[in-house]
């Protein structure tokens, strides 16, 4: 069975170990996915997010999911697309690697990513796919604990995106 499927929906009804939010550098809540993630969980998980004083780009931390229907949360802020010139794709291949390096070290077989930083942030969605199969893939290589990790677009369009970076990166069959 593949370990890494892509699928379109709502990643707050992901009912998998740990879900990924999308978050900025306060972790303190905001638009998109995050505010979707806040608004499921409830105010005692922004309360826990106060506690943790914010993150860095690129880099994950963890808290408990509240009234979401998976245990934990793994909260990243990703890199704000810049054009490109200031280590944008460095920093979202290491989102990708931090949060599945959480989910390993909270026993998380199974992670639900959001496409990160597409939205508000403007990283260009099929370049950011490619980076994310990539990366998941490589990790995926070398942690048989992790079972599954879902890639969950929100849209059709995002969707078609991580569909094509997987396609362009499974061996052709001659
Ligand atoms: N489930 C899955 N994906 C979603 C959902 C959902 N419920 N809602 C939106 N998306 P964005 P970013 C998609 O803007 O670009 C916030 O204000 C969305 O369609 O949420 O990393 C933070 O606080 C898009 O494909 O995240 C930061 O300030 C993807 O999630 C900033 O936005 C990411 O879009 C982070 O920007």
């Amino acid at each position: 069975m593949e370990r890494l499927k892509i699928t379109q929906g709502d990643i707050t009804q992901c009912q998998v170990d740990a879900i990924v939010n999308a978050a900025n550098t306060s972790l303190l809540g905001g638009g998109g996915v995050d505010g979707a993630i806040h608004r499921a969980a409830g105010p005692e998980l922004l309360a826990e997010c106060r506690t943790l004083g914010g993150c860095p780009t690129g880099e994950a931390k963890a808290t408990k999911a509240y009234r979401l229907p998976c245990r934990y949360v793994i909260h990243t802020p990703g890199p704000i697309w810049h054009g490109g010139t200031a280590d944008e794709n460095r920093l979202l291949a290491s989102c990708y690697r931090n949060c599945l390096a959480q989910a390993s070290a909270l026993g998380c077989k199974t992670v639900a990513f959001p496409s990160i930083s597409t939205g508000v942030y403007h990283f260009p969605v099929a370049h950011a796919a490619r980076i994310a199969i990539d990366t998941i893939q490589a990790y995926l290589q070398t942690h048989d604990e992790i079972t599954c990790v879902t890639m969950v677009c929100f849209d059709a369009a995002t969707l078609a995106a991580y569909q094509q970076a997987l396609e362009e990166t499974e061996p052709k069959h001659a």
